[in-house]
């Protein structure tokens, strides 16, 4: 039965009433036996963090023309990273606090294979040099110059990724060099996103600027296969954004794949991802994370610390930014 209520283009429902129920299929001999269907009967889908219309739009042009997943997450993350008006992914992101934009990105495909770039400067997508990495080298990470490099080497261009804007916001910053993570606020719009093709395949794909004035060199969660991003395609995928240190703790993607292995719902698993980090910071108000995740299924679901975080997920029964709950009610 299929039900059309996704068809409102750009309406908002909570995932609660959307949420799938738990995988009934799983093994009972062992924990660690897998809750998954055979992917044949699975439709394409994409979901990314946040409310990226065009990003998966485009990735579902991808999967809608039975492109790749890995395609499609690589398509669809370029188009933020290519916005100039995104200030925490590609061009235009905000910069450290020594005024360099420097870039973090992974990728992962249906055969484990990854790569990643983490804190490269003046190459505009990194999502499309983490996938050199991957394919074209012996190597899961490359990082600073030797990133940057190697982005020559395949033909990427030198691009300057400070924009005006970005600039004038990190001198009237400098004023007061406060660093603090704002909840929501702009600061935490790293995309990452999940796709299923129509082979029943999946792939993902995570790419930032990461926090805005942090330390030079600093690299949160995003490029970390198993942080930012982890894809098992026997099981799904799940990938994370907001205050990077919490989720590497945890090793938040990772954990919630293995969620899902051993039953759970995409929607089970990252409530209990986010609760795992809040066990670890009791009382702690003062940051933000969203994880988003989709099983072999094709069923997906969303959690975050406060709310406000969504995601959009997008398949043949249209597109919809979806709000999920959150730890915390408000305040
Ligand atoms: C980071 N997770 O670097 C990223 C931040 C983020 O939108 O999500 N920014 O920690």
């Amino acid at each position: 039965m299929r039900r059309r209520k996704f068809l409102k283009k750009s309406g908002l429902s909570t995932a609660g009433l959307l949420s799938a129920p738990v995988l009934a299929s799983c093994n009972t001999k062992s924990n660690a036996t897998v809750a998954q269907t055979t992917s044949s009967s699975t439709k394409p889908i994409v979901i990314c963090t946040w409310n990226f219309m065009n990003a998966s739009a485009k990735a579902w042009e991808v999967l809608e023309n039975e492109g790749s997943a890995l395609d499609a997450v690589e398509t669809g993350v370029k188009v933020e990273e290519a916005d100039i008006n995104n200030q925490t992914v590609g061009i235009g992101g905000r910069p450290d606090r020594e005024g360099r934009v420097t870039l973090d990105a992974c990728i992962m495909d249906k055969d484990a294979n990854c790569g990643a770039v983490l804190c490269m400067e003046n190459i505009a997508h990194p999502i499309s040099v983490a996938r050199k990495v991957m394919e074209e080298t012996p190597h899961v990470m490359l990082a600073g110059l030797g990133a940057e490099l190697f982005a020559y080497e395949q033909g990427f261009e030198k691009t300057n990724l400070l924009t005006e804007q970005s600039k004038k916001e990190w001198e009237e910053w400098k004023k007061t060099s406060k660093y603090e993570t704002i909840i929501n606020i702009e600061n935490h719009d790293t995309i990452g996103m999940l796709a299923i093709d129509a082979n029943g395949d999946i792939a993902g794909g995570c790419t930032t600027s990461g926090m805005g004035y942090k330390m030079a060199g600093r690299v949160g969660d995003s490029p970390i296969i198993g942080a930012g991003l982890f894809v098992d395609n026997e099981i799904g995928g799940a990938t994370a954004t907001g205050v990077g240190e919490e989720v590497v703790r945890t090793v938040g993607s990772f954990l919630i794949v293995e969620l899902m292995r051993q039953g759970k719902s995409p929607q089970e698993a990252c409530e209990e991802g986010v609760k795992r980090i809040m066990k670890k910071n009791e009382g702690r108000k003062d940051f933000q994370i969203g994880f988003i995740a989709v099983n072999k299924k094709g069923e997906t679901g969303g959690y975050c610390v406060h709310p406000g975080f969504t995601y959009r997920e997008y398949s043949e029964n249209g597109h919809e930014n979806k709000a999920v709950e959150s730890f915390y009610q408000g305040g």
